[in-house]
């Protein structure tokens, strides 16, 4: 079966996570796609190394399905094989700190010049402005882009969140950009630039926490467990703060991670009632409508979580979802990376890599029903140079020179 990018060729300057994480999706989407990195390989292939002198999990779990080459952007020699294979990419993707790809001698009017049909997509940690020429990592992007401030608990210092809405939250919203971007092209014939800041992104994320803030004119967050509010929305620990309450409720055996969080609309309270063996609640004047748990909500899910602390939460989900309740058991990363269903959906898959054995990877979130994924191993430094440089660019003559002079 075919691939929905087959064809699309992607030359990829991204480091890092939030840039590989774009270009991977792209890949497993069917893009050809040529990871062009320094001699000295992007800084991640060594970072959090587990095994010695074998590519990180950092590294082999945001680069499957590209291939590697290696070409040292500041040589006059590098820069001009550059320029050669510019005209074969449909797409240049890049996440350098700002001004990086221009001081190379590359600005987007002379990418423009070399391939009009380009498209150029490049992520950095702001827009323009004050912050235009500042470097950015996860959750510098997290601290500015509205997360970390409505993150924890009311009494307790702002917190980052674990899923990496800054970087791989960024990629994606890249991914849509650039498939935008493709679309385009086909009317026009022309590519474009795609730019996306990290600290947007984060802000696309956090939007119902505007919506929040807007709110606050018109009086207290009813739906926050918080009792005092002032100009701003607060934090409010694991209070959904939407149009339906929720909260993490414990379970047994009270370990770090056994609880579930629950959702009470209004039709799960009768059975919840039932189930926590407080029928008489549903009746109740004071417990019976949304309305009236409202101003009680700490209340309800304590009698909740009173009943769920003699469960397990596998057998708490089960009870609840028999009513149809939404909710969901707090996963540990061990017990997602067991999961047999994750498994059998093709979201926690093993890959084999020549240095390092078998590893478990997270497979493509995005499914479609004509273009399977297959995940394949992330490429070792440069193990296509000779495919690119010598069969395509036919530099088969200079291939060994330009090794021992360092230009790839
Ligand atoms: N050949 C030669 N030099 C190369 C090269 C190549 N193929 N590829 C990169 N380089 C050079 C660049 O030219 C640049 O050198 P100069 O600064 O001398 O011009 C340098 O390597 C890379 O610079 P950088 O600013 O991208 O890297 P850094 O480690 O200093 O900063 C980061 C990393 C992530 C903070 C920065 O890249 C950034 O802000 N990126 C945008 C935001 C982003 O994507 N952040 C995601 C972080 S993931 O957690």
């Amino acid at each position: 079966m075919g691939k929905a990018l087959e064809g699309v060729r992607v030359l990829d300057m991204t480091h890092v996570q939030s840039g590989p994480s774009c270009t991977q999706i792209l890949a497993w989407l069917g893009a050809d796609v040529v990871k062009l990195e320094a001699p000295g390989g992007d800084v991640t292939r060594k970072q959090l190394r587990d095994l010695p002198d074998v590519d990180s999990l950092y590294f082999t779990m945001l680069n499957c399905n590209k291939r590697s080459i290696t070409l040292n952007m500041k040589s006059d020699e590098g820069k001009q094989i550059f320029t050669e294979l510019l005209p074969r990419f449909d797409i240049l993707a890049e996440n350098f700190g700002p001004g990086a790809l221009e001081r190379m001698g590359f600005p987007w009017e002379r990418l423009q010049e070399i391939n009009p049909r380009l498209i150029f997509a490049s992520i950095k940690g702001f827009g323009e402005g004050p912050y235009t020429h500042f470097k950015a990592y996860e959750v510098v992007a997290q601290a500015m882009g509205g997360s970390m401030s409505t993150t924890g608990l009311e009494e307790g210092p702002p917190l980052a969140t674990g899923a990496q809405i800054g970087d791989s939250g960024t990629g994606i919203h890249t991914v849509a950009g650039i498939l935008a971007a493709l679309y385009q092209r086909e009317h026009t014939g022309r590519g474009q630039r795609v730019t996306v800041a990290m600290q947007h992104a984060v802000l696309n994320l956090c939007r119902v926490k505007l919506r929040d803030q807007q709110r606050l004119a018109h009086g207290p967050l009813k739906e926050y467990p918080n009792e005092e509010f002032g100009d701003t929305v607060p934090r409010s620990g694991n209070a959904s703060g939407g149009g339906q309450p929720g909260w993490a409720v414990q379970c047994a055996p009270g370990g770090p991670n056994d609880y579930i969080y629950v959702i009470v609309q209004p039709a799960g309270w009768e059975p919840i009632t039932k189930l926590i063996g407080r029928p008489e609640l549903a009746d109740d004047p004071e417990w019976a409508t949304p309305e009236a748990r409202l101003d009680k909500l700490d209340k309800m899910f304590q009698l909740i979580e009173e009943w769920s602390i003699g469960h397990g939460k596998w057998e708490v989900l089960a009870k609840l979802n028999a009513h149809n309740i939404p909710c969901g058991p707090i996963l540990s990363t061990k017990e997602i990376i067991e999961d047999d269903s994750l498994a059998a959906n093709d979201m926690v898959v093993r890959v084999e890599h020549p240095e390092r054995g078998e590893f478990t990877t997270v497979g493509c979130p995005i499914k479609l029903s004509d273009s399977p994924v297959d995940v394949e191993r992330s490429p070792l430094l440069g193990e296509h140079n000779e495919d690119i440089y010598v069969r395509e660019l036919g530099l088969g003559e200079k291939f060994a020179d330009l090794k021992t002079q360092g230009v790839i």
